[in-house]
C-alpha cells in the first residue's frame, strides 16, 4: 500500500494523514469548493477538488472519488467517519474497481445497519438484548399483545434508524396505536423503510460502547469501553475511557459479547459495539458502528494503541500484531468535542470567523483539530471544530488537567462549546460517576452557566485586585 486517499475532510483527515505519513505512505486528500484553503488539503501530499460545498455534490460522490483514486493510483480509501464511512455500496464499488477500503466488507456494513438485521445475526452469540419484538411490526394488535407482556413504557425503534433516530417512547397502552402509526409513517419518510419494533425502555441507562478491532484471519480483539453518556440530543459532547462503574469483571464480559458480536458478521478493521448498561448493571446490546468513530482517541490513549495504524495494517491483510492478553488498561482518558455551537442559545450553530484560535499545549494534552486562526466555518458541515482530549493517571487528574487546557483554548468570532465542556467538568455529579444519559437534561441550563461564569469572573477580579495590591506596598516599601 504505497498512496492512500482519504475521502474526508476537517480534523478526521488530518488524524489519518498524521498516520499514514507515520507509517511511509503517501496520502491524497480530496476537497469541496468550500474547503480550498483547509489544513486537511495543505496537510496531503497532492490533493484534488471533487465539487461543489454540498456534502451530496462533493464529499457524498463516491463515483467521483474513485475516479480520482484511479487516475492517481490509490490503493486503498479511508473514509473517516460521517460521509462515506458506512455506505455499504461505496465498499462495494471499491471492491469492484479494486481499491482496497479500509474498513468492514459491504456485508458487514449492510447487516449492521439494519437494527433488526443486526439482532437477527447476533442472536447465536447470545449476547443480551432488551427484551422486545424481533421482526419488524405487522400487525398492530399483535403487537400491543407483546407491549403488554414486556410492560409500559416501550420504545418504538426504526430498524433502519439509528444514533436515536427513529425513535419514540409509549408511556401507556392508551397512546400505543397512535404512537405506532407515526413511528411507522416517520420511518418511512426518513428511511424509506418503514420496518419498526419495539423493545422495553431502559429509563436511566449509560451509553458504553467497546471498541473492537478484528483482521481477515479471525482474529478479534476488544480495546475496553467508552463511556458516551454525556450527549444531548444524541449527540455526544463528553467522553472518557475507561468508565467509572465497569468492574474488570463486567469489563471482560462486555468486551467478549463485543468480540462475538463482530463475529457474528465476519467483521474486519475497527468497529465499535454499543451497549446500554442500566442502574443495576446489566448491559444489552444496541447496534454495532462499523467505522472508527469521533471518540477513538480516547481508547488509543487508555490502551496505547495507534487504531488508524491497526485499520491499515489488517486491510493490507496483516495479522494483528497485538493479542487480547498484551492489552491493559492504562490510566484514565477524556474527550470534549469542541463544536461551533452556542451553548447559551440552545446550541444553535455559530458560524463565522475564527477571529483568535489558539490551541491549547502541554503535556497530557492532545488537540485533534482541523481549524486555523482566520478561517471562516462553512456552514456545510458539521460544526465540530476539534476534540480536546486529556489523559491522567486518575479521572481527577484527567478532568483537572482538561479544565486547565479549556482555558488554555481561546477561540474568539464564534461561540464554542468550550464553556459547556467546563461546566460538565466542574459538576458533582459528572465528577463523582454519578450520572446517566439524561445528564444535559437534568443538569444543565444556560442560566448556570452564566452563574458559573460571572462567579469566575468575580474570582479572577479579586485576585487581580490582590495582586495590585500587593504591587503597591512593594513599590511603597522602600520609601
Ligand atoms: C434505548 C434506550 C432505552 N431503552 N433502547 C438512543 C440511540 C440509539 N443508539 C439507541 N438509543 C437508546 N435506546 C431501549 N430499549 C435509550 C436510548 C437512548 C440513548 C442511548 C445512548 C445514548 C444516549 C441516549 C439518549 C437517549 C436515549
Amino acid at each position: 500500500m504505497k498512496k492512500i486517499l482519504i475521502a474526508n475532510r476537517g480534523e478526521i483527515a488530518i488524524r489519518v494523514m498524521r498516520t499514514t505519513k507515520k507509517m511511509g505512505i503517501k496520502t491524497v486528500a480530496v476537497y469541496s469548493e468550500a474547503d480550498r484553503n483547509s489544513p486537511h488539503v495543505k496537510y496531503a501530499d497532492q490533493a484534488v477538488c471533487i465539487g461543489p460545498a454540498p456534502s451530496n455534490e462533493s464529499y457524498l460522490r463516491g463515483d467521483k472519488i474513485i475516479e480520482v483514486s484511479k487516475s492517481l493510483q490509490v490503493d486503498a480509501i479511508h473514509p473517516g467517519y460521517g460521509f462515506l464511512s458506512e455506505n455499504a455500496d461505496f465498499a462495494e464499488l471499491c471492491e469492484a474497481n479494486d481499491i482496497i477500503f479500509i474498513g468492514p466488507r459491504s456485508k458487514a456494513i449492510k447487516v449492521m445497519g439494519s437494527k433488526l438485521a443486526a439482532k437477527e445475526t447476533v442472536k447465536a452469540y447470545n449476547i443480551p438484548m432488551v427484551p422486545g419484538t424481533e421482526e419488524a411490526i405487522t400487525d398492530i394488535p399483535e403487537a400491543k399483545k407483546i407491549a403488554k407482556e414486556i410492560g409500559f413504557p416501550i420504545l418504538i425503534k426504526a430498524s433502519a434508524g439509528g444514533g436515536g433516530k427513529g425513535m419514540r417512547i409509549v408511556e401507556n397502552e392508551g397512546e400505543f396505536e397512535s404512537q405506532m402509526d407515526r413511528a411507522i409513517s416517520e420511518a418511512k419518510n426518513a428511511f424509506g423503510d418503514g420496518s419498526v419494533f419495539i423493545e422495553k425502555y431502559v429509563a436511566s441507562p449509560r451509553h458504553i460502547e467497546i471498541q473492537v478491532m478484528a483482521d481477515m484471519h479471525g482474529n478479534i480483539i476488544h480495546l475496553f469501553e467508552r463511556e458516551c453518556s454525556i450527549q444531548r440530543r444524541h449527540q455526544k459532547v463528553v467522553e472518557e475511557a475507561p468508565s467509572c462503574v465497569l468492574t474488570p469483571e463486567l469489563r471482560a464480559e462486555m468486551g467478549q459479547a463485543a468480540i462475538n458480536v463482530a463475529r457474528s458478521c465476519d467483521y474486519i478493521g475497527a468497529g465499535t459495539v454499543e451497549f446500554l448498561l442500566d442502574e443495576n448493571l446489566n448491559f444489552y446490546f444496541l447496534e454495532m458502528n462499523t467505522r472508527l468513530q469521533v471518540e477513538h482517541p480516547v481508547s488509543e490513549w487508555i490502551a496505547g494503541v495507534d487504531l488508524v495504524e491497526l485499520q491499515i495494517k489488517v486491510a493490507r491483510g496483516e495479522t494483528l500484531p497485538i493479542k487480547q492478553e498484551d492489552l491493559k488498561i492504562n490510566g484514565h482518558a477524556l474527550e470534549l468535542r469542541v463544536y461551533a455551537e452556542d451553548p447559551m442559545n440552545d446550541f444553535l450553530p455559530s458560524v463565522g470567523n475564527l477571529e483568535v484560535y489558539q490551541l491549547p499545549k502541554g503535556e497530557n494534552i492532545r488537540v485533534d483539530n482541523g481549524f486555523e486562526e482566520g478561517m471562516d466555518i462553512p456552514i456545510y458541515y458539521d460544526p465540530m471544530l476539534s476534540k480536546l482530549i486529556t489523559y491522567g493517571e486518575s479521572r481527577e487528574e484527567a478532568i483537572e488537567l482538561m479544565i486547565k487546557a479549556i482555558d488554555n483554548y481561546h477561540i474568539t468570532g464564534v461561540e464554542t462549546t468550550l464553556p459547556f465542556g467546563r461546566f460538565v467538568c466542574e459538576h458533582e455529579a459528572f465528577r463523582s460517576g454519578n450520572f446517566d444519559t439524561h445528564f444535559v437534561k437534568k443538569h444543565y441550563s444556560p442560566s448556570l452557566l452564566e452563574e458559573q461564569h460571572k462567579l469566575e469572573a468575580e474570582i479572577a477580579a479579586k485576585i487581580a485586585l490582590k495582586r495590585y495590591l500587593k504591587e503597591q506596598k512593594v513599590v511603597r516599601l522602600p520609601m
